[in-house]
């Protein structure tokens, strides 16, 4: 069995990027430790504080922010991170060539549930004259990461990971506290009978969301033709996961619960990497008028409507959007 980091050798000229994907994982290592231990090392329930989005901050998510923050803190490669669970950019080594932004832990609010969670993130470079202490420097779009993934903190904790050249799995074995790959170039398949999404805030989506949906539910009698399944877990990552394994679609589209917002789910940390994995595996990612990756952000905590899964469902969302 092939280990992460000879993997990496093997597949990534980019020697930086792979210290930094090796350090991330020290820090992953320790949040899947924590995660498993639960209630024993006392991590489960609220910090009792909200972070800059007006979110409750579980304790998990102020632990996994300090530990990658402190792992990213230490590389030379890193000149500055963005984090979920930070109002502002963090500047961290001034000579470092890349940028790192994370979800530090997405679907927290199944951390006290016993539900799987994970951290997800994105790889930008960055040039030398760049400032990391300003926002500006981070506003790249998707079509820019050089490096995305997610670590899943579920039965067993998986990394996903894609540097350009397809997505692969691996799998933490840890008895020895390594990675193994276990699935190559991923694919997601074409076409789809399974759908996510929180069916609670229908009467808030657009109308064309609100009729393609419809469409699903009226299965083999509807304009889709086929009986659909549906699934919900609130944790992005845990459902992007079931995508990349077997194919679906998973949408958290714009609703006007905060109609100036356009979405719930974060364009920089969440967004992107996630539609770099699900386009590497040959699936699409749309705003449901756009690609999620040729969006222009304009924030670190900007908020993006997410439809991505199997290429041809993708499809037909956009179609519906057309009209
Ligand atoms: P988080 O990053 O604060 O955990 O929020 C993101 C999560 C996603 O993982 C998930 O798809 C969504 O929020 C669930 O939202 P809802 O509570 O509407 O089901
Ligand atoms: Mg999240």
């Amino acid at each position: 069995m092939l280990r992460l980091r000879n993997f990496l050798d093997q597949h990534c000229e980019n020697k930086g990027l792979i210290q930094v994907i090796d350090g991330l994982m020290v820090a992953c290592k320790d949040i899947a430790y924590k995660v498993q231990l639960g209630s024993l090392a006392g991590v489960l329930g609220s910090a009792e504080k909200e972070n800059v989005q007006g979110e409750n901050q579980k304790k998990l998510d102020v632990i996994a922010n300090d530990l990658i923050k402190s792992a990213l803190r230490g590389m030379p490669q890193v000149k500055g991170l963005a984090s979920e669970e930070e109002a502002d950019p963090v500047a961290c080594n001034p000579n470092g060539e890349f940028l790192v932004l994370f979800d530090p832990l997405d679907g927290s609010s199944n951390i006290d549930v016993n539900v799987t969670v994970g951290t997800i993130f994105s790889v930008l470079q960055s040039n030398p004259e760049d400032d990391a202490t300003h926002e500006a420097t981070y506003l790249q779009i998707g079509r820019e990461q050089i490096a995305a993934g997610y670590v899943l903190y579920g039965p067993s904790t998986l990394l996903v990971l894609s540097t350009g050249k397809g997505v692969y799995s691996f799998t933490l074995d840890p008895r020895v506290g390594e990675f193994y790959l276990q699935r190559e170039k991923i694919r997601i398949p074409t076409t789809t009978k399974e759908f996510a999404i929180n069916m609670s805030n229908q009467r808030f989506w657009l109308p064309q969301m609100q009729e393609y949906v419809g469409d699903l539910l009226r299965g083999e009698d509807g304009p889709l033709g086929k009986r659909y399944n549906m699934r919900w877990i609130a944790s992005m990552v845990a459902e992007i996961h079931r995508i990349l394994t077997r194919g679906g679609i998973f949408l958290y589209p714009y609703d006007s619960r905060e109609p100036n917002k356009p979405g719930k789910l974060r364009l920089m940390y969440e967004g992107n990497p996630m539609s770099m994995l699900i386009e590497q595996a040959g699936g699409k990612a749309s705003t449901a008028f756009e690609d999620i990756m040729t969006v222009e952000p304009t924030s670190i905590h900007q908020r993006v409507s997410v439809v991505m899964g199997s290429a041809d469902e993708v499809e037909s969302v956009v179609n519906y959007h057309r009209s």
